[in-house]
């Protein structure tokens, strides 16, 4: 990271299909992501049980991210290296955008989905509600109120651009809203497995939907 180079700068992004010997029918994704700032490699699968492989770098990061897999149920293979002598932003960002991408390639047209989740998580005192929509128009309403500006040495306002990242990656409607909460660390861990209970509810395939759950005809946005 000490010969990072000025180049393109975000822009010059790699996205590489998921490998044509993973078998049809299977909702795998895999998103690799080189800019001169982060370095990325994520890979999904939607129908996993929950298993995953982190590692960010940024510790309380890479615990949320667990997180959201295991409550998800979305197998993830996450490695990143980031400009974290900058600080942990472009790192947490591009993360977030690699995941949504991924899943975004693994749910293809969204045929057979059910398209909507909502979930509330308690963790101890804080309740977090997460209300998903699978629309393709991308939404954030973020209601989180922290006090506090870090969790250890992680600046909570990341959460904020990890969660923007996504949603606007995966193509989706993402409602946050916190009930109520008094612990950083307790809100923003409700708020990641209020996300992976709505995802995977939202994500889920559901029999009764015959080809793609719009009347429009479209969840392409
Ligand atoms: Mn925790």
């Amino acid at each position: 990271m000490a010969t990072k180079k000025r180049t393109t700068g975000r822009s010059k992004v790699s996205k590489s299909a998921p490998r044509a010997k993973r078998g049809a029918g299977k909702r795998e994704g895999r998103v690799r992501r080189r800019t001169s700032e982060t370095n990325i490699d994520v890979s999904v699968d939607l129908d996993g049980g929950g298993s995953y492989s982190i590692d960010t770098g940024i510790p309380f990061f890479d615990h949320m991210l667990e997180t959201l897999s295991r409550h998800s149920f979305i197998d993830m293979k996450i490695s990143a290296t980031g400009d974290l002598e900058v600080d942990d932003h472009h790192t947490v960002e591009d993360v977030g955008i690699a995941i949504g991408q991924a899943v975004a390639q693994a749910l293809g047209d969204k045929g057979g989905i059910a398209r909507f989740g909502h979930a509330e998580v308690p963790l101890d005192e804080a309740l977090v509600a997460a209300t998903v929509d699978l629309s393709g128009r991308p939404f954030l309403v973020y209601n989180l109120k922290v006090r506090h500006h870090r969790v250890g040495s992680f600046e909570v306002e990341l959460v904020n651009d990890f969660m923007q990242a996504l949603m606007n990656a995966v193509g989706m409607n993402l409602h946050l809203n916190m009930r109520y909460g008094r612990n950083p660390h307790h809100i923003i861990e409700a708020a990641f497995k209020a996300v992976a209970k709505a995802l995977s509810q939202a994500c889920a395939k559901e029999s009764r939907v015959k080809g793609v759950p719009s009347t429009k005809g479209s969840l392409s946005g």
